[in-house]
């Protein structure tokens, strides 16, 4: 039986029980709350992120959440109407950012952690002729203007399709207590230095960022895909994008690491997602995943639409320190 998969931040309340901050359901999300729309094909059904000792509910305009003694977690889920065209999902995203920041900034918990964005129908070209005007491409352009003025750095993150219409947009944050991180990935062109030809704006997010307190430490990999340099590669062919994003993993955590010798030694797959655009390709995938990453526990495959239409898989993961 497919269990939840539980991923215990690191803090200084570990001597106490923990409570739940974030929980995604994988199985059945169809709920008005859920930070996640998807469609869990396999593995495991859900994952609580948990920290030591209590946590309280927190509200900050259109967002709602937990926090805990270091951590908080803050989520939205909008409704992007379809009239509005693409600048209505850009006004939101840029809007719902805005008013994250301002909490966030305002707040104990200012050091962002990682974001996850779910956009509706993510490669939709409200002009057939305008490549600019797909759903990814506005999104990024909102989040863009919105953190172009914010007062932090860039954290991991994942933004990837839903089916559900809303625009889901989730971000955990930690205290001074926490150190936290940020990397780059020496296989790809940060996301926010990618050339015009992807958009407007580029999109904001690093490839990595890791909290760490005398607990240990985890590493929390963005959303992962076939892109090398900046380009896409293995268009459409899930095998072959599967093991390019082995690569780019690889390549991180060597990075990360700092050797070549002992790559990964340092980290460990503790969770992962694969999110995979085409459904009827889940056997495939599950193959494909097991050959490119043989040592990682099983994945828990979903189905989303990826933010470049070519691309048919990404992956997401969280990886335990020392
Ligand atoms: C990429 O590497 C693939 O826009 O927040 C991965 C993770 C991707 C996060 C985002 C996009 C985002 O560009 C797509």
């Amino acid at each position: 039986m497919p269990t939840n998969a539980d991923i215990r931040l690191p803090g200084s309340h570990t001597e106490q029980a923990s409570s739940c901050l974030l929980s995604f359901e994988f199985a059945d999300c169809a709920n008005d709350h859920a930070l996640l729309s998807t469609v869990h094909l396999s593995g495991p059904v859900g994952e609580s992120w948990l920290v030591g000792g209590d946590v309280e509910p927190v509200r900050a305009g259109a967002f709602t959440g937990l926090r805990g003694a270091e951590y908080q977690f803050l989520s939205c889920q909008a409704n992007i109407d379809a009239k509005d065209g693409a600048d209505g999902l850009r006004d939101t995203t840029r809007r719902l950012y805005q008013d994250l920041i301002r909490h966030v900034e305002g707040s104990r918990y200012s050091q962002p952690v990682r974001f996850w964005n779910y956009v509706p129908d993510i490669n939709h070209l409200t002009d057939p002729a305008d490549a600019d005007s797909e759903a990814y491409r506005q999104f990024c352009w909102g989040r863009a203007e919105a953190l172009e003025n914010a007062d932090f750095p860039l954290p991991a993150a994942t933004a990837v399709g839903c089916a559900d219409g809303k625009l889901h947009i989730g971000l955990l944050t930690a205290t001074d207590a926490i150190s936290v991180t940020h990397f780059e990935n020496p296989r790809q062109v940060s996301a926010y230095h990618y050339p015009r030809q992807y958009g407007p704006r580029s999109p904001s997010f690093a490839r990595a960022s890791i909290v760490e307190s005398n607990s240990g430490s985890l590493l929390l990999l963005s959303g992962t895909a076939s892109i090398v340099a900046h380009e896409s590669i293995h268009a459409g062919e899930l095998d072959a994008q599967m093991q390019e994003t082995a690569h780019n993993i690889d390549a991180l955590l060597t990075s990360v690491t700092g050797s070549a010798d002992v790559p990964h030694e340092r980290f460990k797959p503790l969770r992962s997602r694969c999110y995979l655009r085409t459904a009827a390709e889940r056997d495939a995938a599950e193959r494909a995943f097991a050959n490119a990453l043989p040592t990682w526990p099983e994945p828990a495959i979903m189905t989303n639409d990826i933010c470049r239409a070519e691309l048919v898989m990404e992956i997401e993961a969280v990886f335990t320190g020392d």
